[in-house]
């Protein structure tokens, strides 16, 4: 398997009740390469934007507040099978339905309130990447 790239937010609710050191810990333990990384609070617009495959979605409003309240920590990550290999060791989106030992469910509390994302798909991952780093900010 070729090591390729994933990209993660740790979401405002990680960042407000200081869990961004254990889950960068559960992420380094998990043998993903960090790089490149950054503490930054998206706008209404890039939330917008970043989601707006939902846009059409019930919990669209809530999501894009959820998601700009305060600061979040931005992440590309790289390993072998990046980004299944992520999925798996963040868990289900609901953390009710995440498997133990998941990063949902040790640090997220909902649905919407679920601490990390991750890139679903190689060619998300990229797109996300771009979005959040220029060239330069990537190692
Ligand atoms: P995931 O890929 O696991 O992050 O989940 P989705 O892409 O399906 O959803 C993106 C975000 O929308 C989730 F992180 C949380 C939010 N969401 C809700 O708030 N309610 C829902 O019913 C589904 C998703």
């Amino acid at each position: 398997m070729a090591t390729n790239r994933t990209f993660t937010m740790l979401k405002p609710d990680s960042v407000e009740k200081g869990y961004i050191g254990a889950i960068l810990e559960k992420i380094n333990a998990a043998g993903f390469r960090i790089s490149a990384l950054k503490m930054t609070k998206m706008t209404v617009t890039d939330a917008e934007k970043f989601y707006e495959v939902h846009s059409e979605r019930p919990f669209f409003g809530e999501l894009v507040e959820f998601m700009t309240r305060g600061p979040i920590v931005a992440a590309i990550l790289e390993k072998e099978n990046a980004v299944e290999d992520f999925r798996a060791l963040i868990g289900a989106t609901n953390p009710a339905d995440a498997a133990e030992g998941t990063i949902r469910k040790l640090y997220a509390t909902s649905m919407g309130e679920n601490a990390v994302h991750g890139s679903d798909s190689d060619e998300n991952a990229a797109i996300e990447s771009a979005f959040h780093f220029p060239g330069r900010e990537m190692f």
